[in-house]
């Protein structure tokens, strides 16, 4: 099976150079991926192919024209149906990890409506209804950049697109704890060296000792995952180690200050 996924943009040069790209590439190799774009001036009536126009009211910026995507959607409707539209945008939901689980395994053919500039004419919202996803609380220039990161969030997740399908298993927001620190050769670089337990071959004390640096990495990094975390017993009473060799730290570090 594989994720089918067409971006409507005015910069498809843009587009295909991440998807000609690494794992993205490997993807579409291995028949896992297909991605297609469709450029929007080619649907634009004009003898000039414009898509976008000034917006009514006034104002700064540009706003992309109903006919050239109204033109680009029905066909590709007309091509198939059943298609899935995903509007990236600032105002959309945000995308997260379930979000990309949940994309990972669609059937539907994925069409992005990559929006420039100020956006789309509000009316292709009241036609076509799309999935409006946000990537974060900050502005982009427009959605391709969007639209990419979540078709390579989704992919990665593919059973076959990573070399080992762990990887994928013990993603942050997957455990729902932050990752562990990771070490390659050589053991020992610029008087720094990794940590013992790891070179031990003792895979039981190995996981005890990931479990409890992620467990570290995500109390101080990240303390609001922990709610959500799902937690054993022993992992409650690390992180109540950890918050005591903090305490113990802050409280020392105070008493040197004062002297
Ligand atoms: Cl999906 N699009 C744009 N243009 N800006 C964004 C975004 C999307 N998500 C966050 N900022």
């Amino acid at each position: 099976m594989s994720l089918r996924c067409t971006l409507i943009t005015l910069f498809p040069d843009m587009i295909r150079d991440v998807l000609n790209t690494s794992m993205l590439y490997r993807a579409r190799e291995k028949g896992l991926l297909e991605a297609q774009t469709v450029n929007l001036r080619d649907f634009a009536e004009d003898r000039h192919h414009v898509a976008d126009d000034h917006p009514y009211g006034g104002g700064a910026g540009m706003v992309l024209k109903p006919e050239p995507i109204f033109h680009a959607l029905s066909r590709l409707k007309e091509a198939d149906p059943d298609l899935r539209l995903i509007l990236p945008t600032p105002q959309g939901r945000t995308f997260t990890q379930h979000a990309a689980e949940e994309m990972s395994r669609e059937t539907r053919r994925m069409v992005f409506l990559c929006g420039h500039y100020e956006g789309v004419d509000e009316r292709v919202r009241a036609a076509f209804h799309p999935e409006e996803y946000s990537i974060g609380d900050y502005v982009l220039t427009g959605g391709e950049l969007a639209s990419l990161v979540m078709i390579d969030a989704a992919v990665r997740l593919i059973p076959g697109v990573l070399g080992d399908p762990e990887s994928a298993r013990h993603d942050s927001f997957s455990t729902g704890l932050l990752d562990w620190p990771h070490y390659t050769r050589p053991a020992e670089f610029q008087g720094l060296s990794v940590p013992p337990v790891l070179l031990s071959g003792n895979h039981e004390a190995i996981a005890r000792w990931r479990r409890r640096e992620s467990l570290r990495s995500t109390l101080a990094k990240r303390p609001d995952l922990l709610g959500k975390a799902v937690l054993s017993e022993g992992d409650r009473q690390i992180l109540e180690e950890l918050a005591a060799e903090n305490t113990i730290r802050r409280k020392s570090h105070e008493s040197v200050e004062s002297h």
